[in-house]
């Protein structure tokens, strides 16, 4: 998979270096490319936000900046070539292309990259749609940062090409890198061959719609703490009975939200009249 992250704080995806998705770039498995928006700007103080058209607090991320940055990672649109590059930027995406080995040219039996925007106003991030990204050969993140970015920069690249909004959760972050690192890696852990031992991506919280079951290691004994017996037993029945029991039970207890209808206790004894 090939990822592009679009930032004006590269460094911040230094650590991407590290660890199994650090292995997995090493490997070739993930092709990463980190790109500095402020070097899409042509103004002396490299600025890439302004003052909101109807007023407001903040600022809001320019539109220009953007276009030229993206359009580098896809290959600028024919009219955005003729209207807006000039000599220095047409020169910036011909290297970009060359250096890169453009993605639309070795896939093109699929339907191109998807541009992925975090945002507070996305459509919640889950384990499903970690699995459909990790389908994908080319994702591009855009981190915006501010009140957010210019509007138009979502709807032009929308009429281009696949686009998504997408929020990690309920509350507010100050930009998207956070958010992209998090999603990065519960996308590129799906990736074939990025974890080690693929089954212990199948017995974990959300990928069966319950949370996980508690796990332990030796000693079985810890701190008067003694390791559940029936995990000691050597009965695998009884063994995976339990663990289900228990992420029913945790589930229930921690995120009654996510517990399945059947799984459901039978209806509270007091609200049927006997
Ligand atoms: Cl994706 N971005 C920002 N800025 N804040 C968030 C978020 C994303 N998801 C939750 N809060």
């Amino acid at each position: 998979m090939r990822i592009d992250i679009v930032t004006i704080f590269p460094e911040f995806f230094d650590v991407l270096d590290l660890s199994l998705l650090g292995k997995a770039r090493q490997s070739g498995l993930i092709e990463l490319g980190v790109h500095n928006l402020r070097d899409h700007t042509h103004d002396r103080h490299h600025s890439v936000d302004d003052t909101p058209y109807g007023g407001g607090a903040g600022m809001v991320m320019k539109a220009e900046p953007w276009g030229a940055a993206l359009d580098a990672i896809l290959g600028a649109a024919p009219e955005a070539v003729a209207t807006e590059a000039v000599a220095t930027d047409a020169a910036a995406v011909a290297t970009e292309a060359a250096a890169t080995e453009t993605p639309t040219a070795v896939n093109a039996a699929d339907d191109g990259p998807i541009l992925i925007f975090p945002s507070p106003a996305g459509a919640q991030f889950t384990q499903a749609m970690a699995r459909e990204l990790s389908l994908e050969q080319h994702l591009i993140f855009g981190c915006g940062r501010y009140e957010g970015i210019d509007q138009r920069v979502v709807d032009h690249y929308e009429a281009r090409g696949r686009v998504r909004l997408v929020s990690l959760g309920d509350y507010v972050l100050n930009g998207g890198e956070v958010a992209v690192m998090a999603m990065i890696e519960a996308i590129g852990r799906l990736i074939p061959g990025v974890v080690g031992n693929p089954e212990s991506l199948v017995e974990e919280s959300h990928e069966d719609g319950l949370l996980e079951y508690p796990s332990y290691t030796k000693p079985s004994s810890w701190r008067g703490l003694d390791v559940p017996p029936v995990l000691l037993s050597g009965n695998h029945g009884a063994i995976s009975t339990w663990r289900r029991q228990q992420q029913i039970e945790r589930t229930e207890r921690v995120r009654p939200d996510l517990m399945p209808p059947d799984l459901l206790p039978p209806a509270n004894a007091k609200q049927s009249p006997s």
